[in-house]
């Protein structure tokens, strides 16, 4: 896949020396932010597509299980609020892909790497969407566990990454809040619908868990991410303020945690989770997830039906470019 460019033999660029590099390094250790323009190792910016692209296709997939349930949203409300939530998600990836741009990566080879299978996405959006309860955990789950990852991408060395995040942290704030508010009408709702939420929970919640990534030990990119200040925070440090704050929510809505282990340590103050199935979590990195292959022949179909949207554009660019280059020449032939 696209990371292979880390691994060109003959080139070691994760250890990049020199005086550029000792400046490079300076300038991150100083907090200073990296433009587009400034100099980079290549590592550091193959680090980036890889993971401000993996981050786009994410929020761009990570619109069909919600969009799913736009037709069946049980009010007028429920469906506007969706429909935003799901055009936001969309902004996002839109962000982040031009944010990518700034690397010299096109859209259009990004948008390859995810209809070939080559580039990952969150292995969150490989999960059905199976009742109206599962729109509440997502939004309460799903965008509070990216809240919590992406809050300190704001802080990112690369400008326009962090500058992007700013506004996509934001809405997935509301986002949050929405999921949470639908998980509360279930839970205080009649027996069936507070089944619903806990039934939504108990499939969302390990999903969540693991959407942080592998653990600490098993994670290959964090400690070179974290010296770039790309990462601000390891997987587990993560994942662990994700189970602090979230527990004692699902305690509030009555739910109970589908995890016998879970327990709370009096002496650091933390929840302690029970051993995390992570054979799970790489079937779906592998496309062997309940909905991986779904996910693709969506995203491959809505590209294959918006060629003519593409073709189009071009040709009113090509149009408008010709039309600019007339008038000039007409300009410059006048008296
Ligand atoms: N799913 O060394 P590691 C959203 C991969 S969008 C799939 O720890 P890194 C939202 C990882 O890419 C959610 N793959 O890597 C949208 C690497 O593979 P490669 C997405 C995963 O990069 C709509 C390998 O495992 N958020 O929130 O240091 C609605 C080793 O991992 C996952 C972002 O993308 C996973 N869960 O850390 C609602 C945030 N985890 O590339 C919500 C930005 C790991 O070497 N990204 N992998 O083949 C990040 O913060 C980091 O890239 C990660 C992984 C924490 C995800």
């Amino acid at each position: 896949m696209y990371t292979q460019a880390l691994d060109s033999p003959g080139k070691d660029p994760v250890a990049a020396t020199g005086e550029a590099a000792e400046r490079f390094q300076a300038r991150v250790d100083a907090d200073e932010k990296i433009e587009p323009k400034d100099w980079m190792p290549e590592a550091y910016r193959q680090t980036l597509i890889r993971q401000i692209s993996q981050h786009a296709h994410s929020e761009i997939v990570g619109m069909l299980p919600e969009g799913n349930w736009i037709t069946r949203a049980p009010s007028l409300r429920r469906k506007a609020v969706l429909i935003a939530k799901v055009q936001d998600e969309g902004g996002h990836g839109m962000y982040l892909y031009s944010a990518a741009e700034t690397l010299g990566v096109s859209r259009a080879q990004m948008v390859e790497q995810l209809l070939s299978g080559a580039a990952k996405y969150s292995s969150i959006f490989n999960y059905p969407t199976l009742t109206w309860a599962d729109v509440g955990a997502i939004g309460w789950l799903v965008d509070g566990a990216a809240i919590m990852n992406q809050v300190p991408i704001c802080r990112c060395s690369y400008g326009p990454y962090a500058r992007a995040m700013v506004r996509i942290c934001r809405e997935e704030s509301f986002h949050q809040r929405q999921g949470f508010e639908i998980m509360m009408t279930l839970a205080r709702g009649g027996a069936a619908q507070k089944a619903m939420a806990q039934d939504a929970l108990d499939r969302w919640w390990w999903p969540s868990v693991m959407m942080f990534g592998p653990s600490d030990a098993d994670s290959k990119h964090t400690a070179q991410s974290m010296r770039w200040k790309i990462k601000r925070f390891s997987n587990d440090e993560l994942r662990q303020k994700f189970i602090d704050v979230t527990v004692p929510q699902a305690h509030f809505l009555g739910l109970t945690l589908p995890d016998a282990h879970l327990r709370l340590d009096e002496v650091s103050g933390h929840y302690e989770i029970g051993p995390i199935d992570w054979s799970e979590f790489h079937a779906v990195l592998k496309g062997n997830g309940p909905c991986n292959r779904e996910r693709l022949e969506a995203r491959r179909a809505a590209h294959a039906a918006g060629e003519w949207v593409r073709e189009a554009a071009a040709a009113h660019a090509r149009k408008l470019e010709d039309r600019a280059a007339t008038a000039q020449h007409q300009e410059r032939g006048s008296p």
